[in-house]
């Protein structure tokens, strides 16, 4: 924020006192000519003309001595209202607007819309440059944009404020289950479906596709042309990085390999309430979203409530005093010490750098625990969810915003979106520290977060070492024996890879029939599975930059296409059909989705688990070795009967029930999926 006239305005400030010194000189002689205890009529004339005096040459000097200063330098100013638009029926109601601007104070706040009403007087801070304002949206409220009127003594400014028929619930706020298959997609790296937007005015010189930091020009658009392939691959939902705004050029601050780097990723908002310019707009939003929902895929937004990016405006003009834990200049650096957040005796500075610290040192860290904060966030989340449908929200940086803000934050979305669901982001492999932030309980600390899901880390490794490393394979059912710690395992999203790590085949030891081990498992077990883009054809990527590499055939120029059958090379084409064969199974077959999750064999290299639900049972074996293995295990505790045939629907034959168990005799590296025969 500029604040040029500053110096200005004190000079004159200075004069002003000046002058009042000089009117105030000739004090001392008066009283000595007055009689005590009577002011005379005289003396309060007098002090009239003095004190209009005053204000005429403050008035006057003002204007001489701040050059540049126009008279309408102090009429207000309106730069932006959050949010921009909310529905009739919210379960919130009134709405709080943050107003940014200028020459705010003493303001009175006026809609002329029917059934559109403000709520007490606006606050303002005493810079001038926010005001909150409450706004109570009658069920009849007229829909369409109406003007906002802000006015002082110096003025009028104008903004529009738009009233939303409520969006009809039915195929909207789904919120995620076991019955889904997400899909991570990296917004930027995906799909350019409009080159138009590739190098905006706003925010020119920031695509570059030979720069791994800068924009490639995937967008919105790129997502709605590939739902035909996300619907034949057998995705129900999609996870977006995040598509706020954000900022407009090079980050100076954050070097990549030396050089600035860019905003592409998402998770540096400089604005939570518009669609950032390289994607899309809000209502090509709106259409993806309701594209997507139209053949049954849902949309999953990323959210960011620990910070801003490190250029948004916030930054050097807070709303309030404590907007952020700290300021630009003085503030905590984030420690990172995350197992100080689930200890009852935490050493109180651990825990505050890594709750308050500022992300590398630069990304500003909001404080949940100031009510405007809170209110804003809040009503940031349901505004997405209610201005475009959308069905579940992945929240990064879940574990670094206090238990006690998402408390409310949750209890906020469930009401008005019951049905929907939220996953949070806590990086971590272990079960005892990721299970301390799963809602459904009330931890030590009091607390209830009422977070429905989480991203399944701890489980994650041991998938990555096992599939990908050829590792032990029964570190994944011991992980698995954890599952008790959490309130609900079977609703935690499961992965093989992400955008934040090397992709899986840029492991050491990774392979085609490793990856399809790995797949096999996180679509067979409890949970929510989730892809990442370009897993389904084995992109490589041994780090962050590069797991997020653009998908072949996404974009102009491309030399082949593997959103195609024809532009994949042979093991992307066997990766693909084996993962699409895989989420048809689990669409098919209920226990795979609903079942509960029984196991059945586990030694260091094969692992044969049940899925059950009532009477329909299917088996999942592994054998992780690299050599052919013969193993058998009982399965009548799972209701199978001796005669009983089960066929391998991946293709390894069948195997028939005798004695209560199974003989298999697994291939290398190999699984099957057993469903006993009809007869
Ligand atoms: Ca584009
Ligand atoms: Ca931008
Ligand atoms: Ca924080």
């Amino acid at each position: 924020m500029r604040r040029p006239k500053s110096h200005s305005v004190f000079s004159a400030c200075l004069c002003v006192l000046c002058v009042s010194a000089v009117l105030s000189n000739s004090k001392p002689q008066r009283r000595r000519e007055r009689r005590e205890g009577a002011e005379p009529f005289s003396s309060w004339v007098g002090m009239l003309a003095r004190s209009l005096i005053t204000h005429f040459l403050s008035g006057v000097l003002l204007l001489v001595f701040a050059p540049g200063a126009r008279p309408q330098s102090i009429a207000p100013q309106i730069f932006k209202v959050d949010p921009p638009s909310w529905w009739t029926r919210s379960s919130t109601n009134p709405i709080r607007l943050l107003i940014r601007g200028r020459n705010l104070q003493n303001s009175q706040v006026q809609f002329s819309a029917i059934g559109v009403r403000i709520v007490g007087a606006p606050r303002v801070d005493e810079r001038g440059t926010y005001a909150f304002v409450d706004v109570s949206i009658a069920s009849n409220a007229k829909a369409g944009k109406h003007e906002l009127r802000l006015r002082t003594s110096h003025g009028v400014a104008r903004a529009s404020f738009e009233i939303l028929p409520a969006l009809n619930g039915q195929n909207r706020f789904q919120g995620f289950s076991p019955s889904d298959v997400l899909y991570l997609i990296m917004l930027d790296r995906f799909s350019d479906g409009d080159p138009s937007n590739n190098d905006p005015p706003q925010s020119r010189g920031l695509y570059d596709r030979s720069n791994k930091f800068y924009y490639h020009g995937g967008d919105l658009q790129g997502v709605i042309n590939r739902l035909d392939y996300l619907k034949d691959l057998g995705i129900t939902a999609i996870w977006l990085t995040p598509w706020y705004d954000n900022y407009d050029h090079p980050n100076e601050i954050e070097l990549k390999e030396d050089k600035p780097s860019t905003g592409f990723h998402g998770y540096n908002p400089q604005d939570f309430y518009a669609v950032e310019e390289h994607f899309g707009s809000s209502q090509k939003l709106r259409e993806l979203v309701d594209r997507a929902h139209s053949v049954g895929i849902k949309i999953i937004q990323d959210q960011v409530m620990n910070h801003t990016g490190p250029y948004h405006p916030w930054l050097n003009d807070p709303p309030t005093p404590t907007w952020f834990n700290g300021t630009k200049q003085s503030h905590l650096n984030n420690a990172f010490q995350t197992w100080t957040l689930h200890d009852p005796r935490p050493v109180e500075l651990l825990k505050r750098e890594t709750m308050e610290g500022w992300f590398l040192n630069f990304l500003p860290d909001l404080n949940q625990s100031d009510p405007e904060v809170a209110r804003y966030l809040i009503q940031n989340t349901l505004w997405w969810i209610g201005t475009t449908g959308l069905d579940g929200i992945r929240m990064d940086t879940w574990q670094y915003v206090p238990n006690s803000f998402w408390k409310k934050w949750t209890a906020a979305v469930r009401k008005e979106f019951p049905n929907f669901k939220v996953v949070g982001e806590v990086k971590d492999g272990d079960v005892v520290h990721t299970s301390f932030f799963q809602g459904g309980a009330v931890r030590f600390d009091g607390i209830d977060s009422g977070l429905d899901s989480l991203l399944d880390f701890p489980l994650f490794y041991p998938i990555r070492h096992a599939f990908a490393e050829g590792k032990a394979l029964d570190e994944v059912p011991k992980t698995l024996a954890k599952d008790y710690l959490y309130t609900n395992p079977n609703i935690l999203v499961t992965l093989l890879g992400g955008h934040d790590d090397g992709r899986f085949m840029s492991e050491h030891g990774a392979t085609i029939a490793g990856l399809k081990l790995a797949n096999a498992f996180v679509l067979t077990t409890r949970g929510v599975p989730q892809l990442y883009y370009g897993d389904e054809i084995a992109m490589t990527g041994a780090d962050e930059p590069t797991t997020r590499g653009d998908f072949p055939g996404g974009f102009p120029g491309d030399a082949r296409n593997a959103f195609t059958r024809e532009g994949r090379r042979p093991e992307e084409q066997e990766a693909f059909e084996f993962i699409r064969k895989l989420t048809r199974l689990r669409h098919e077959l209920e226990p795979l989705r609903s079942g509960r999750l029984v196991n059945l064999y586990v030694s260091p290299q094969q692992y044969a688990y049940a899925r059950v639900v009532g009477k329909s049972v299917v088996i999942v074996a592994f054998n992780n070795d690299v050599k052919a293995e013969q193993f058998a295990f009982d399965v009548s505790q799972v209701g199978l009967i001796n005669g009983t045939r089960l066929t391998d629907r991946l293709g390894n034959g069948s195997s028939v029930i005798d004695v209560g168990g199974i003989v298999l005799n697994q291939p290398p590296r190999s699984v099957s999926i057993f469903v006993p025969s009809k007869n």
